[in-house]
């Protein structure tokens, strides 16, 4: 599947860039990061000497996802909140733009994955060729992702809806009733169309009262790997 492929070049050229021995490295959600964990797990079978080896890196989850990749990798897993910084946090996303402004969330874990991405020195985005965008909002069609208290979505529905955007409740697909993060909250779907600006756009619905998090992630990201369909990787920074 090319797409597949261009997702594991962006992510196995990604993690041998920016993951040296000993780092603390925060781990994203989604499908394109499996391909990195297996990356590492790989490097972490490497012979002792090999400058490539990973023996004493540790890996801090973004999902129950995430962390349970990890585990099942074999790799060590540290918890955000008993780390001061962290190193570099490698992530997909939904889409991203020539600032490397992201669209994340599709997957739902925003929360976790801001967090972690703004605890890191560096934040790195790996994705396939399908989410380059010129205009944020143009590619990724599903929406905005927002993370919703349960109890305040109908009333952040309203407010967004009288700003504009039309707002759907993300429901899920095996279970009855509406999506429910790692978190214990909802994910509301805004969609605006193309962004003009991107950090205002950003301001306002983190505004909104009931949004703990937007799936905007604004100038954060400082470098993106992008899989090719021929197996190449395209890089924006
Ligand atoms: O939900 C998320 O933010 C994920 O990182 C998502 O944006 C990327 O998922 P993918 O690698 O499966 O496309």
């Amino acid at each position: 599947d090319p797409v597949e492929a261009a997702k594991r070049a962006a992510a196995e050229k990604a993690v041998d860039e920016f993951v040296r021995d000993g780092m603390v490295v925060g781990i994203g959600s989604g499908s394109t990061i499996v391909y990195a964990v297996h990356r590492l797990a790989a490097r972490a079978k490497l012979p002792e000497g090999d400058p490539l080896r990973i023996s004493t890196a540790v890996f801090v989850p973004t999902s129950f996802q995430s962390r349970q990749l990890l585990a099942e990798a074999g790799l060590t897993v540290a918890e955000l909140a008993t780390r001061e910084v962290l190193d570099v946090a490698i992530d997909g996303a939904d889409e991203v733009d020539k600032s490397l402004n992201c669209i994340k969330g599709g997957g739902g874990c925003q929360l976790e994955e801001k967090l972690v991405a703004s605890a890191a020195r560096k934040f790195v985005v790996v994705a396939d060729h399908r989410k380059q965008s010129e205009r944020l909002g143009t590619c990724w069609t599903k929406g905005v992702p927002l993370e919703i208290a349960p109890s305040g979505y109908r009333l952040a529905m309203r407010l967004l809806a009288a700003k504009g955007a039309t707002a759907t409740l993300r429901m899920a697909k095996s279970k009855a009733g509406p999506v429910v993060t790692d978190g214990g909250h909802f994910v509301v779907d805004a969609h605006f169309g193309g962004i003009e600006d991107v950090p205002a756009m950003e301001r306002w619905l983190k505004a909104v009262p009931g949004v703990l998090e937007t799936g905007i992630f604004c100038g954060m990201a400082s470098k993106a790997f992008f899989g090719q369909a021929d197996g190449s990787v395209v890089e924006w920074a």
